[in-house]
């Protein structure tokens, strides 16, 4: 049985310009050149996109024009995310207005909130709005940690349709999937997706798919057709990749990756640095040569 929003799922970088404004003619390639791959959606203004860089109405321009060009050729998720309740409520309902399929948030984050605190923003959001709400699960960035049974009290709403899990904690995925067999459920660190196909996964929403969705997409039919020594020697393939990024920043990196694919994607905005020539050096004789032109 497939769920309506399995499968892979690209977290969307930003392309900024030499003028530090955001690429839309650069973004609009990346999208096209994604939906002939045959991705299943695209998570929006995420971790990877630089949501937390970007102004308000930055965020609202991605989040416009990305449906602009996509139209109903696959899902979208917008990550709404911010520390204020009132503004992810703001952007909920933008992304209504726009119609994307549902939407996702960070935790609030920074401030220690309580988990009282915490789960009235996400009802305070899905209250205001009619999408549903895929958590996403960061720890390691929001600082917040969602256990086992504070994830129960969000997805027994079947308003809460499922989770996506950026942590290396595949027991605590394990134990959210076996307990709720009907919701969707994320991979989030790609370079682990087949065990989180494993802890029953249904899909994967990733930075590194931007350029390379068709090497997920394989080790996801890899699995589901039962080849898993295929689906690991394919993660190993992947994950020589992936270590080349974690070497110079990641997101840095895949902005290389596409630059020089052609897709002018610039660099990421201060204060992530920028990347050396040596670092550009490494990407173009590591990851190039692994890289599917458009
Ligand atoms: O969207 C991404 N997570 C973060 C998920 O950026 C925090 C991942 O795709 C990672 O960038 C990737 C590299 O660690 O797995």
């Amino acid at each position: 049985m497939t769920k309506p929003f399995s499968g892979i799922y690209p977290a969307l970088l930003t392309p900024f310009t030499k003028q530090n404004e955001i690429n839309e003619a650069a973004l609009t390639r990346l999208i096209e050149y994604n939906i002939k791959k045959g991705v299943s959606g695209f998570y929006v203004t995420g971790s990877t996109g630089e949501a937390f860089l970007l102004s308000f109405e930055e965020r609202k321009q991605v989040m416009k024009l990305v449906k602009e060009v996509v139209g109903n050729r696959c899902k979208l998720i917008a990550q709404v995310g911010c520390i204020a309740t009132h503004q992810a409520i703001e952007l909920a309902k933008y992304a209504e207005t726009l119609g994307y399929d549902a939407i996702s948030s960070v935790a609030p984050y920074y401030y220690k909130f309580s988990f009282k605190e915490v789960k009235d923003y996400y009802f305070d959001i899905v209250n205001a709005v009619s999408l549903p709400m895929i958590i996403y699960n960061i720890p390691s960035f929001s600082g917040v940690n969602l256990s086992v049974d504070n994830l129960n009290e969000f997805l027994k709403d079947d308003r809460f349709i499922g989770v996506k899990h950026t942590s290396n904690d595949y027991f605590a995925l394990e134990r959210f999937t076996s307990a709720h067999p009907d919701k969707v459920f994320y991979n989030g660190f790609d370079e682990m997706m087949l065990a989180g196909l494993i802890m029953g996964a249904d899909g994967a929403i990733g930075s590194t798919f931007n350029f390379m969705a068709e090497k997920f997409i394989k080790l996801q039919s890899l699995f589901s057709a039962n080849k898993i020594a295929e689906a690991q020697a394919l993660q190993t393939q992947i994950n020589e990749i992936i270590a080349v990024l974690c070497e110079v920043g990641v997101m840095a990196g895949e902005k290389e990756v596409l630059n020089q694919l052609g897709f002018e994607f610039g660099d990421c905005r201060k204060p992530f640095k920028k990347l050396t020539d040596s670092e550009k050096l490494l990407i173009t004789q590591k990851i190039m040569p692994f890289v599917e032109k458009e």
